[in-house]
């Protein structure tokens, strides 16, 4: 017997359908999809500006988009941290992208497998050490490949052919076809690579997007006044944007130059490819390359080209993503499985598709900070939420859901209630973010804050430099008007909430003086 407990409304639906209202279900499965670098302004369930996510937008046609979902550290390793263990990163102890997981603590997955769920995790993972908590596990090396990946499979290296969302996708139903015990609840954490860094498209998606034009962000010329870490970053699409590495003009007569240990990881990148694929990517870039050549552009002209450019590979990218959502969702349909398994859709964190110049992340502005989230819990609300909820709340989330008592060392409070529609008293006031990664390639400095539903504060300790945004009056977040007559109240207020939470997390070395 799997030892679950199959009280409370936590375990849903409780009841089988077609008169077997006698025997209870097993608990609910949890699909847990994410993506690295998903936009939510790239989903058309939040936005429509860009692109239209159909297999996506039929989780949030069934289910609930969260539009104030947070991540407590805007970038890959830490964020994936926060989540497997409901903790902030000092807690957790992955603070950056060069930590190591100590996966000898306590996750969620491992908490489920002692309520007899059986867990795998597929695809991205980037947590250094080696998966534990899991009966499954068959990741990508480090930030892993588009093309011709390389997986770990429970420690055993493979090489795998095609493209990394496919085969990704693949080895995920193959799991829950043949690999799992089907008596068993399962808990599968499917983690795409996509669509991260360089945006590397399928072969069969160059043609779209070929003949678009996408709206500049109004913020994108941003002269970054009064903000003095956001002007000294490396992440512009103008500047640090390179145009063999990421935008793939590496002609043939090798004419176009950048970076040079940039061209050489663009080249390595190109070479994992078989004959076919490359004939493939030649046959739609060398048109491209001859078309940018003989155009000639420069400055602003060239700064719009960029951005063109790089949302058209990073929005085939994510045509593939949406269509292998939809394979998922027609195979969970298929089998029956709609109506027990809470499906979860959402990004390590979120990207900038050029605001404020930008491509990256990191900051605790909003294109960063807030990530998608997407949750359908059958027999669960539709439609939109407001609340504010955060990447530590998953894990409680999830052992809620699946009957396991949530421990008390977890920083962040499950939003089942939310999901059910009910009343949700979330155990904080306001939403506490810290990044850590300095220094590094994109040069954005350590700072940490506090969010409300109508500002932000933000500490840049390195420094000694806050900033403080009314989000009602100023939703780019251009003004900064911290120690702006006439903010001594609400600034006074929001660096008592800072503290209360630092209190909370065990953060008190981060207190400002
Ligand atoms: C790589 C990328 C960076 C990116 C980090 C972190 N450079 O280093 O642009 O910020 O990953 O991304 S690349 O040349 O290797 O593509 S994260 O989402 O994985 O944390
Ligand atoms: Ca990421």
């Amino acid at each position: 017997m799997l030892g679950l407990s199959l009280t409370g409304a936590a375990v849903l639906p409780l009841l089988a359908s077609c008169g077997e209202a006698e025997r209870p279900q097993k608990p609910m499965n949890i699909l847990f999809i994410m993506c690295d670098d998903h936009s939510y302004q790239t989903i058309s369930a939040y936005d429509t500006t860009f692109i239209r996510t159909p297999n996506i937008d039929r989780i949030a046609a069934d289910g609930l988009r969260f539009t104030n979902s947070f991540v407590a550290n805007s970038i890959s390793g830490p964020s994936r941290a926060c989540m497997l263990t409901g903790k902030h990163s000092l807690a957790n102890g992955f603070t950056d992208n060069s930590s190591s997981f100590d996966g000898s603590q306590q996750t969620f997955p491992k908490l489920l497998q002692q309520q007899g769920y059986e867990t795998a995790v597929i695809g991205k993972w980037h947590l250094t050490s080696e998966p534990t908590g899991f009966n499954h596990w068959d990741i990508l090396i480090g930030q892993g490949d588009y093309y011709n990946p390389t997986f770990i499979c429970n420690g055993e290296k493979v090489q795998r052919e095609g493209y990394a969302t496919n085969v990704t996708t693949d080895l995920a139903l193959e799991w829950l076809e043949n690999g799992r015990t089907a008596e068993k609840p399962f808990c599968l954490l499917l983690h795409h690579k996509a669509p991260h860094r360089t945006w590397m498209p399928d072969t069969c998606d160059f043609d779209l997007f070929a003949d678009s034009n996408f709206p500049l962000p109004e913020t994108f010329f941003d002269d970054y006044e009064g903000r003095l870490a956001a002007a000294g970053q490396r992440m512009s699409i103008s500047k640090d944007m390179d145009l063999v590495y990421d935008l793939k003009m590496a002609d043939k007569d090798s004419s176009i130059h950048s970076r040079p240990d940039l061209e050489e990881w663009g080249r390595r990148m190109y070479s994992r490819m078989n004959p076919e694929q490359k004939k493939a990517w030649d046959a739609h870039y060398d048109v491209v390359i001859e078309k940018f050549k003989a155009a000639g552009l420069k400055g602003k002209e060239l700064d719009a080209w960029k951005f063109q450019q790089y949302m058209r590979d990073y929005l085939r990218v994510i045509t593939s993503v949406d269509r292998n959502v939809g394979r998922v969702l027609d195979y969970l349909e298929a089998k029956g499985l709609m109506d027990n398994t809470l499906i979860v859709y959402t990004s390590d964190q979120g990207f900038y598709m050029g605001e404020h110049g930008w491509f990256d992340k990191r900051w605790m502005y909003e294109e960063s900070f807030r990530t998608p989230l997407i949750v359908r819990l059958p027999g669960g609300v539709k439609g939109e939420s407001m609340e504010m909820v955060q990447n530590i709340d998953y894990a409680p989330t999830f052992l809620e859901l699946a009957g396991v008592e949530v421990p008390s060392d977890i920083h962040g409070c499950s939003f089942l209630p939310v999901l059910k529609g009910e009343e949700w008293e979330p155990n904080r006031d306001g939403v506490y973010y810290h990044y850590y990664e300095y220094p590094d390639e994109h040069a954005v400095k350590r700072h940490l804050g506090v969010r409300t539903e109508t500002h932000k504060l933000i500490h840049f300790y390195d420094d000694g430099v806050w900033e403080l945004y009314d989000l009602n009056a100023d939703k780019h977040e251009l003004n900064n008007i911290y120690g702006k007559p006439g903010t001594e109240e609400v600034t006074a207020m929001l660096k008592e909430k800072l503290e209360k939470l630092q209190k909370q997390y065990n953060e008190e070395q981060f207190i400002a003086q």
